[in-house]
């Protein structure tokens, strides 16, 4: 039987408001385990990396936290290495810099990474507005930002990274983007191509790699998904995001996933939690047939 391993990682340390430390409780009350196991993986919850609360570190934001966000991205990486290779992960977080830790601790070789997000999370700690580590985790894979980063962390080829939802980028980011060789799909292009063209143009683009998705939770429309730290309008509807889950499930080549940034303290009853766990297991092959 197909295994699924699901690894918590209760950080908000990387993000500009409180909250997200939450969301591995918040998308395990959804009951995540009992619907994988409804589609017949055997599933192995093993619980949560170790992450410091924001209350204990006499330090504040942004950059400050960057050795405890290592840490706990480090230790990601090496539990993921550690499972046997046939074992689906999936990373519940927290926010979006523990991706750092789980697309290096997935790529055994060459990997592609759809990156599904309403920001580029492109920044370095030079271009970045806010200097939250959130904002860079792709740069830093890519090789790009704070030495201590990269040196952890660099695994992908920008050129093996595709983009799906954006819709909030920064100047510099913008740059680094274009210079780097990254595929972006921004909103404007889900609304002229749809969803069906971008999802077969991104698996093309991607050929042969076995890819890592990483869902971030605010490239829905903050509507449908409210509990975001940084909700942009304008992102994927309900039907988008499933229709991109299933494509990209029958295609057979996603290998683990992450679900990041689901903030329960900014959400209504769960609803977002929800559907980011409706969304996994649409990737992991569920039918409406
Ligand atoms: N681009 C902005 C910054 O770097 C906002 C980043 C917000 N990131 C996330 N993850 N929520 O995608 O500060
Ligand atoms: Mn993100
Ligand atoms: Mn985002
Ligand atoms: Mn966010």
């Amino acid at each position: 039987m197909d295994r699924v391993a699901i690894l918590g990682v209760p950080m908000d340390l990387g993000a500009g408001r409180r909250g997200v430390d939450m969301g591995p409780s918040a998308l395990r009350y959804a009951r995540l385990l009992e619907g994988l196991e409804a589609l017949g993986f055997w599933v192995e919850d093993l619980g949560d990396v170790r992450v410091p609360l924001a209350e204990t570190l006499r330090r504040r934001g942004g950059m400050a936290y960057l050795e405890e966000i290592r840490q706990a991205a480090l230790e990601l990486k090496e539990r993921l290495r550690a499972l046997p290779e046939g074992v689906f992960p999936i990373v519940l977080g927290g926010d979006h810099s523990l991706s750092m830790g789980s697309v290096s601790g997935v790529a055994r070789g060459r990997v592609g990474v759809l990156w599904v997000d309403a920001h580029a999370d492109f920044n370095t700690p030079e271009t970045s507005p806010s200097g939250n580590i959130h904002g860079m985790p792709l740069a830093v894979l890519s090789g790009l930002g704070h030495p201590r980063l990269v040196e952890a962390f660099a695994a992908v080829d920008p050129k093996d990274i595709v983009l799906i939802g954006v819709r909030s980028v920064d100047p510099g980011e913008a740059r680094l983007l274009r210079e780097q060789g990254v595929k972006v799909y921004t909103m404007h292009e889900v609304d002229r191509l749809g969803v069906a063209r971008i999802a077969e143009e991104a698996l093309a683009h991607l050929e042969g790699l076995s890819l890592h998705v990483s869902l971030d939770a605010d490239v829905l429309d903050p509507a449908l998904a409210p509990g975001v730290g940084t909700p942009v309008p304008g992102g994927l509807s309900y039907r988008e995001a499933h229709l991109l889950m299933e494509i990209l499930a029958e295609s057979g080549r996603v290998k683990s996933l992450d679900l990041v940034e689901v903030n329960p303290v900014l959400d209504e009853r769960n609803r977002t939690a929800e559907m980011m766990v409706g969304l996994a297991l649409s990737l992991l092959g569920k039918r409406i047939l």
